[in-house]
């Protein structure tokens, strides 16, 4: 039965339903009775497994196909009906022209299927930063992930109201999880979402990527608000003053660590701490009071299994230990639990790989996908932020961007303004490998990490964050760069990063609050080395900060024409606010 009185919903349906044909339609209202039934079903026809009760209470086991592992950037298509309006970073495709390819193959797709209705909220119910989405799917490993990233059933109805026709409309099928007929197709311009022939995560769980960041960057730029691929954090002082940050880093850079990041000893001691709002997503307006403020749009964390343990992210692993679905990681047979790469040093014995065949540990292969998901609630996180389910968010005081370089971005400097800390965001880059050598890897530019996720043009969006800083003003949140990834001569790790982290963020709290000290370099303001606290830190001196902060000028000139032939593809597009900040860059070098 229908859990809505909202003609658009209805209506929009109604034709998914005479488009795909399905022998039924289950509306999810995201009750307890609902989810179990679903978990049962889910587990009888061997789309789910369930583990240990004991050990993983609610937890389940999931595997995709072999040729379904990850997101799909060469399929995925960002369709206006003006190509210029999707820019040189997307695949375009003219909608028309892909709603009827995909038509024809969504055309039946559910005969013989169940088609489930999925309503969902992204934010907190009641924010007026929220935003509903309905997705219909095939797939009951869509409705079960569904309701852990998002605030899923009646509940999102509810917050849409009868009337309203802001709504997402997802939709997504299985259909025969055929590689060379998948499309991840986002039609900004009509609030929709097309998937077809995946059932992994980021493709399906259509609230993640297409619409928390593809749709609803471009709803942004509309609307004045930003959708970014930001964690947000907390960090408390003594004092008991909490202080946000919102950080946007390209993946492989530890971000989730970063979000759930457990402050050295000697911090813990003084009472400092850190809580964690969002790992992934973070959606931003501008308050009644002028400042920035942020809501995490999801509701669970979709995080990378290998690698997760009690050292590296305690707390993203204490969050897996119930109500998880597991993605392609390792079945241990022995007590039906999971394992992956980098949990311990114990791989099991007795187990099933990420392919479902029988896994010998001592054969060199991998038992985990590296790409191994798990999905868990927020709520188990033992370092959620308080304010996680506050419909106004949280204020931002600093805009952390950062990458991975091996020799260029000193370990943190501050932008001089706004407009400079867009173009610090514009050129983010990341090496693609950091050779044992030390040698400068491959540079991936990742603007604002958005570069697989920005739904329109990236000139334009550019030109939004400079819009939207122009309406802060003296309010906006500072802008900086990190960088934990410096590596010496024989290509080690310079910095400990995971919780030394702290140390750097103290420092970036502390500008926002005027109370530390700055140098000018020609690329922006730095610490003193010695306000780089590294108390109970072994092997790193004041030398080594200083070293970590240097500037090298030549390595800066290469830079910067890397960025001219990055920014030559923005055409016309390219705010003169940023070729600006180039050129005064390049007068600063000399
Ligand atoms: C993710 C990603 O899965 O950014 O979060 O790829
Ligand atoms: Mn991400």
């Amino acid at each position: 039965m229908a859990l809505t009185n909202n003609k658009n919903v209805l209506a929009w349906v109604d034709e998914m339903v005479a488009l795909t044909k399905p022998d039924k339609v289950v509306w999810i209202d995201g009750s307890k009775e609902q989810l179990a039934e679903l978990r049962a079903l889910s587990i009888s026809i061997g789309e789910m497994e369930p583990l240990n009760e004991e050990k993983l209470p609610g937890c389940l086991l999931h595997r995709t196909a072999i040729n379904d592992v990850a997101r799909v950037e060469g399929r995925t298509f960002i369709c206006t009906r003006k190509k210029e309006d999707a820019g040189p970073t997307n695949n375009w495709e003219d909608p028309e022209v892909m709603y009827a390819k995909l038509r024809k193959m969504y055309d039946g797709v559910m005969k013989g299927r169940t088609m489930y209705v999925i309503p969902y909220c992204m934010g907190p119910i009641g924010s007026k930063l929220s935003k509903v989405g309905v997705e219909v799917t095939d797939s009951t490993y869509v409705v079960l992930n569904m309701n852990i990233m998002t605030r899923m059933g009646i509940d999102a109805f509810n917050q849409l109201g009868d009337e309203s026709n802001d709504f997402v409309r997802g939709l997504h099928s299985k259909a025969d999880i055929e590689e060379e007929n998948r499309y991840i197709c986002q039609f900004p311009e009509d609030n929709a979402i097309w998937s077809i022939n995946s059932g992994y995560g980021g493709n399906v769980l259509l609230g993640k990527k297409c619409f928390a960041l593809r749709i609803a960057s471009f709803q942004g730029k509309n609307e004045g608000w930003m959708a970014e691929h930001m964690l947000i954090l907390g960090l408390e002082n003594p004092q008991g003053e909490v202080k946000y940050v919102c950080a946007a880093f390209p993946s492989a850079c530890g971000k989730t660590n970063l979000a759930m990041l457990i402050p050295p000893e000697v911090y813990r001691e003084k009472g400092y701490k850190v809580w964690t709002v969002g790992d992934d997503i973070a959606w931003l307006r501008i308050g009644d009071d002028g400042r920035l403020w942020a809501i995490n749009p999801e509701n669970g964390f979709f995080g990378v299994a290998p690698g997760t343990n009690v050292k590296s992210n305690p707390n993203a692993l204490a969050s897996t230990q119930r109500d998880t679905i597991f993605t392609n990681v390792v079945h241990n047979l022995d007590d039906n639990t999971v394992w992956w790469e980098g949990l311990d040093k114990n791989p099991p014995k007795h187990a099933v790989n990420w392919k479902g065949e029988p896994w010998d540990c001592t054969d060199g292969s991998k038992g985990a996908h590296p790409n191994s998901r798990f999905t868990s609630p927020a709520e188990n996180c033992p370092c959620i932020s308080p304010e996680f389910n506050n419909p106004q968010g949280v204020p931002i005081s600093a805009i952390v961007f950062g990458g991975r370089r091996a020799k260029t971005a000193p370990l943190v400097y501050q932008s001089r303004d706004w407009n400079h800390g867009v173009f610090v965001g514009s050129i983010m880059a990341s090496e693609t490998t950091a050779a044992a050598t030390g040698a400068v890897g491959v540079v991936r530019r990742d603007p604002m990490a958005m570069l697989p996720f920005c739904g329109y043009h990236m000139g334009d969006y550019w030109q939004h964050w400079i819009d939207m800083g122009k309406r802060l003003g003296d309010k906006a949140p500072k802008i900086f760069n990190v960088n934990w990834f410096r590596t010496d001569d024989e290509g080690h790790f310079i910095w400990p990063g995971f919780g030394d982290n702290m140390r750097v963020l103290e420092w970036i709290v502390n500008r926002c609050e005027g109370k530390a000290d700055a140098v000018e370099t020609p690329i922006g303001f730095e610490p003193k080395p010695e306000d780089i606290n590294i108390e109970g830190l072994e092997d790193i001196t004041v030398e080594t900060v200083r070293d970590l902060l240097s500037v090298d000028k030549n390595l800066w000139k290469e830079e910067a024409k890397g960025i001219h032939e990055f920014y030559g593809r923005f055409g016309d597009r390219l705010p003169k606010e940023l070729s600006d900040e180039l050129s005064n860059l390049e007068s600063k070098l000399g």
